[in-house]
């Protein structure tokens, strides 16, 4: 494959462009299959079980697992391609150095001598500012045992405060939703209560494109006869075949869950046994909802109040149910009201606990769920523990061999760590697993953060638009060239099996953690033979936790499928559907289904308020954003994967026919958004599946192409997820953008 130049790349780096395609390897059919290794997919968290084949210590293709209980055999476009990242020409191999003089902006070292200088400068900055003068990134595509690792790394090898992660952006609204209901962070169900259930109602989850396998849950249901209600304002695929499908106006869900609510309450749809057995806290709600008529609802949520009737009638008389939520409700400035609307409507039904009777949010990363309970989260120590609990930090103290004040206090969130190096009490910065260049909204303020820095390392194995910034880049890890644990979607843990050796100079990420450790003097606690001794040690440090792994191993995971936590001990099987009545769980200890001392789930107030930036005059349509199916987060890993590039090339800005005409922009113009942070210029796909009043733009790309130019830094005051879902813009018909010709002639003659 002839290469792009890389003295163009650096130029090119600001457009953005989907990178060298790899369009698969040329397999000689005679080539001998050493083993099949089984593991699963990288990329969501549904983590579909898949066998890699390997030759020559490379995965030279895949086969799904049909032994996997939870997708049984099926995949999606990802999935199938995935493989494709491991022979690419871009993989990187060796460390690079920052070189302004060197072709693409970098030269490439050795690892020890790169290593070395990471070391030096992290000595040399924090003898100067102190250690909270350090941050790290990380991120919830890493396994269990890494994610731990980093925690421990950022407290004790750092010794700062300034630790967060990419599942910010991501899973924050819901598990703070689910703590202050339920107590606890978990999928309540596993996913076969879906298929014999009544309803299922899905809020602001596009399914099909990026839960595929969950859309083959929600179609057995369908085919036993249950009835599909689908809020979005968008009509994706799975609302097309819905039973009702309500097209909400972005940032109005916590309105539609009070006034489905207040129906329910009016007309005798609640479980009124179940609410006061169970829970504490419904009469203040039902105060609270007592205004969201029908009437109002319908104005607040633009949905016609017959449809709102409808869904609450539904809902409301169902004998089971499951509700679904996603990213579409819970990125938002009131992300966890919108969680707690969805939480109270279930727990008023009093359908939760049991067979058919369940409610989830859909885990977006592939460890979206184990890499949020065990540290790396600003507040959080291993367990989904309080880093400002002092019993918590004594236990955890204790399994690390250390006294509880040699642990930091809390941190703050990857956004306020970009204000933090703004105005310069954050001066050098370690990221691995996140790609906040591309992903953290208002991105060019995020820029001119990591421009700012003195010193900064990422750890990666593709070069990313982060990366791009950092001084020294380290050769990191693909999933397939290490072992460990991950949560998928349901809260069965599941174990990543390693399929081949990383190339080159690269390295597993956690052994080169443990280099940095020992290179800065702090290797106590860091001098890991495996990623099983790292567990063991999770195990210990998670005992006692909400989020308990104490029973969690890699043997019980093989012999089970996978094992549900909480898993109290090496006897214990885990536990697949939480809530179940006369169940028991040690925060509780025997009062009830639910880990608050008197066992009971909280309902919680949840008043609406319109999002942060409205339209207004001046800026006049609603912005969302989200995902394509074959395009995975930033699109470091996809945007360079041929075949799913071909599927959906380039970001579109999807438009409804009259918004369209009133703009004069046509199907497949240029048309340019503008917001109060920035502007993007890309082709409208004009189309009847979304609300006249808003545009939808997939946030995959960089550069130039990047939507997160113009998204809004407004955040949820208690999850502190950004509002991707909602900002008011402008659109205005355009012409090509000199981007495409730059682009064009800076790529001629490369083939990608
Ligand atoms: N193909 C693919 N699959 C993925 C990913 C990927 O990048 N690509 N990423 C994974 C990750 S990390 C995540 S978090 C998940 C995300 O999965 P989803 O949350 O399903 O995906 P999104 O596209 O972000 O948003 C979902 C829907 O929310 C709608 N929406 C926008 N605003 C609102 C609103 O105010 N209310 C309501 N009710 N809906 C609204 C959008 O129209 C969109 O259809 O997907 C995972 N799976
Ligand atoms: N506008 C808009 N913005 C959004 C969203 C949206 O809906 N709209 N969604 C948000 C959501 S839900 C999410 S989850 C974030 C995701 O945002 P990011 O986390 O920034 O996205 P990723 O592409 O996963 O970036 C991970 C980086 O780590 C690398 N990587 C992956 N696995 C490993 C590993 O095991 N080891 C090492 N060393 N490196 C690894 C990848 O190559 C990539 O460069 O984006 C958010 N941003
Ligand atoms: S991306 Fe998700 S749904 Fe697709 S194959 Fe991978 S784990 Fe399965
Ligand atoms: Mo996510």
């Amino acid at each position: 494959m002839a290469e792009i130049p890389a003295d163009r790349l650096q130029t090119l780096a600001e457009f953005g462009p989907n990178l060298h395609y790899n369009h698969g390897m040329t397999i000689d059919p005679s080539l001998q299959i050493d083993k099949e290794v089984d593991t699963h997919c990288c990329f969501c968290g549904q983590q579909c079980g898949i066998k890699l084949k390997v030759a020559d210590n490379q995965v030279v293709g895949f086969e799904p697992r049909y032994d996997f209980p939870f997708n049984k055999g099926l995949l999606c476009p990802k999935g199938v391609k995935r493989y494709l990242q491991g022979g690419h020409p871009d993989r990187l191999t060796t460390a690079l150095q920052k070189n302004t003089a060197a072709p693409g902006g970098f030269s490439q070292i050795n690892y020890d001598q790169a290593i070395q200088e990471v070391a030096e400068k992290i000595k040399h900055i924090q003898n100067q500012y102190g250690p909270e003068s350090v941050g790290v990134l990380s991120g919830a595509s890493l396994t269990t045992e890494k994610a731990y690792l980093m925690g421990k790394f950022a407290r004790l090898g750092l010794q700062t405060p300034y630790i967060d992660y990419n599942g910010r952006l991501c899973m924050v609204s819901a598990a703070a939703a689910n703590k202050k209901a339920f107590g606890i962070d978990r999928a309540a169900n596993p996913w076969d209560d879906i298929i014999g259930t009544d309803v299922v109602w899905i809020s602001g989850a596009n399914i099909a494109e990026c839960a595929p396998i969950t859309t083959n849950y929600v179609w057995q249901a369908r085919e036993h006869g249950a009835k599909i209600i689908v809020v979005d304002p968008r009509i994706t695929p799975i609302a097309r075949t819905a039973d009702l499908y309500l097209p909400i106006k972005p940032g109005r869900d916590i309105a539609l869950f009070n006034g489905v609510l207040n129906m329910m309450i009016q007309w005798g749809w609640i479980d009124e046994g179940f609410i006061k057995g169970y829970t504490v806290g419904f009469d203040e709600l039902a105060e609270s909802v007592s205004e969201w008529t029908l009437e109002k609802t319908a104005r607040v949520t633009g949905i016609a109040e017959k449809k709102i009737a409808q869904a609450a009638e539904i809902w409301g008389t169902a004998k089971t149910s499951f509700l679904l939520h996603a990213r579409g409700i819970e990125h938002h400035t009131h992300g966890v009201q919108n969680c707690l609307g969805a939480i109270n409507i279930v727990l008023a039904s009093g359908r939760i606990g049991r067979e058919n009777c369940g409610y989830a949010t859909i885990t977006g990363q592939a460890n979206g769920q184990g890499g949020r309970e065990h540290g790396q989260k600003c507040d959080q120590l291993p367990g989904a523990r309080d880093i400002s609990n002092p019993e918590h930090r004594a236990h955890v103290a204790k399994v690390w061999g250390v006294e509880p004040d040699e642990i930091p206090g809390p941190g703050v969130d990857c956004y306020e760590m970009m204000r933090k190096i703004h105005s310069g009490e954050i001066k050098a910065l370690l990221t691995l697993c996140f790609n906040p260049k591309v992903s953290l909204p208002d991105n060019s303020y995020v820029g001119a953060a990591l421009d700012k820095l003195d010193f900064m390392c990422s750890i990666d194995f593709f070069l990313s638009e982060t990366a791009q910034h950092a001084d020294i880049v380290l050769p990191g890890s693909l999933q397939e060239e290490d072992e460990g644990i991950i949560t998928q979607i349901e809260g069965r843990v599941i174990k990543i099996n390693k399929a081949v050796d990383p190339p080159g100079e690269a390295k597993q990420d956690w052994k080169i953690i443990q280099d940095l450790a020992r290179l800065l003097g702090r290797d106590k606690g860091f001098t890991f033979e495996n990623p099983g001794e790292i567990l063991d040690e999770l195990r210990d440090a998670s005992k006692g936790g909400v989020a308990d792994y104490a029973g969690v191993t890699y043997e019980k995971i093989d012999k089970q499928g996978g094992v549900f936590w909480p898993c109290y001990d090496e006897d214990h099987p885990g536990t697949p559907r939480l809530f179940e009545k006369g169940s028991w769980n040690p925060v509780a200890n025997g009062a009830g289904p639910f880990y608050f001392p008197d066992g009971k789930a909280r309902f919680v107030v949840a008043p609406y308020s319109a999002p942060a930036e409205d339209i207004d005059d001046e800026y006049d349509i609603i912005l969302t954003s989200g995902r394509v199916v074959s395009q995975f987060l930033s699109g470091t890993q996809t945007r360079r994967i041929g075949p799913l590039v071909d599927q959906y090339p380039e970001p579109c800005i999807e438009m409804h026919p009259r918004l369209a005409e009133k703009l004069n922009i046509k199907d497949n113009d240029w048309a340019t958004v503008q917001t109060r942070r920035g502007s993007v210029t890309l082709r409208a796909q004009v189309v009847q599946t979304i609300r006249p009043d808003t545009i939808f733009v997939p946030y995959h790309w960089a550069g130039k192409r990047s939507i997160n130019q113009c998204t809004v830094q407004a955040q949820d005051p208690i999850s502190k997820i950004p509002e991707f879902k909602v900002c008011a813009c402008r659109v205005v018909k355009s012409l090509e953008p000199n981007y495409i010709k730059e682009e064009q002639s800076l790529l001629q003659g490369a083939v990608r």
